[in-house]
């Protein structure tokens, strides 16, 4: 594995480059452009310079979250094979740079869907949560305006004000998509895309929806092993595989993770490692790494990740706000540089402890 961290760009992430080269062990960053929209082509003089300015820190780019896809590709629209040729271009544009790993997601409307960014927790830091009562209680209209206030000035990935305020026309075009035309698209999709990723050697890695389970009445499909398999089935490569994110599967406490990881040999590209702690089933935050601070039992994650002989980037996830430090909800400076060499250790001593045998 490699350990990485997120970074927005300069201009968008309130955490610099320079911060994150001091994080032990942390190589590379997972970015992306993150004033392009869906269906946009990404220029190569761009990816260029994006990367000229990453490798100027001392890190380099070890992946992309995310190259977003357009909702025309998802709902099966009018123009989706223009934007599908965008997105291609878009794969070949970076694979010439050299960027080999590229993380999308097949969510209608919303992206990941917390109802709070900044519960406070016994500690007194303040974490994302989720509460199935606080969706039920909301229209979808007003699900950015009941967040909005604790963004703290930054644009949230897949929260952009300007695509929310589209939320009622968004919703419109997936009356009516479901499961298994989002299924049919997303082959669609992928067959459409796979080509250029044997050319480039792009290794495409679905992120799964969060929570995993269907909001709003919207359709959701990457939610579990089943589905999950069933994907990669449909389209058989090895470039089509998956980002294993285990606070997104986690949300449903039905998903074995080690389990899943195991079954995924092969296809995980890229893993996303958090903890979250839940007070019921629907109701959860998202806890500091450790193990002893939350559900999970990270130790048996990350050996699983190290049992399959995961190679790609790894990443800690959302962190809490602590140290009264003010950034993007989830992706402040310390709270996931913590869980970077949490994870780090894990590794460590999962990896000495299987030489010695
Ligand atoms: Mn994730």
């Amino acid at each position: 594995m490699e350990m990485t961290m997120r970074w927005f760009g300069t201009g968008f992430d309130t955490v610099t480059l320079r911060q994150i080269r001091q994080v032990p062990g942390v190589t590379g960053v997972i970015t992306t452009l993150y004033d392009t929209q869906p269906g946009q082509l990404w220029e190569q003089a761009r990816i260029r310079a994006l990367k000229e300015e990453v490798e100027a820190s001392g890190l380099h780019i070890a992946g992309i979250e995310s190259v977003n896809i357009h909702d025309d590709i998802k709902t099966g629209g009018g123009r989706r094979d223009e934007y599908i040729e965008n997105y291609i271009q878009t794969l070949a544009n970076l694979g010439k740079e050299d960027i080999h790993m590229v993380c999308y997601n097949f969510m209608p409307v919303f992206d990941w869907t917390r109802t709070e960014l900044a519960r406070v927790l016994p500690d007194g830091s303040t974490a994302l949560a989720y509460t199935q009562e606080a969706v039920d209680a909301l229209v979808p209209e007003d699900m950015f305006n009941s967040i909005a206030g604790d963004m703290n000035g930054t644009v949230l990935p897949g929260w952009e004000p300007e695509r929310m305020a589209k939320v009622k026309e968004l919703f419109a075009m997936y009356r009516d998509v479901d499961d298994e035309k989002l299924f049919a698209n997303l082959k669609y999709f992928l067959e459409a895309i796979m080509p250029v990723c044997s050319k480039y050697d792009i290794n495409m890695a679905i992120h799964p929806d969060d929570p995993a389970w269907s909001v709003f009445g919207l359709p959701r499909i990457i939610t579990s092993e089943e589905n999950i398999l069933r994907m990669m089935r449909m389209v058989d490569d090895p470039h089509n595989g998956v980002t294993f994110c285990s606070g997104s599967y986690g949300t449903n406490l039905k998903n074995d993770l080690p389990h899943m990881i195991r079954s995924l040999k092969g296809r995980i590209h890229f893993a996303h490692v958090r903890n979250l702690k839940f007070h019921s089933p629907t109701n959860f935050e998202e806890a500091p790494h450790p193990s002893a601070c939350g559900t999970f039992d990270m130790y048996e994650i990350v050996k699983a990740l190290y049992e399959i002989g995961f190679t790609g980037p790894i990443r800690p996830d959302h962190g809490r706000s602590i140290w009264g430090e003010v950034a993007m909800p989830g992706y402040g400076l310390y709270d996931r540089a913590l869980g970077a060499t949490y994870i780090e250790g894990l590794w460590e001593a999962i990896e000495k402890g299987a030489r010695r045998g």
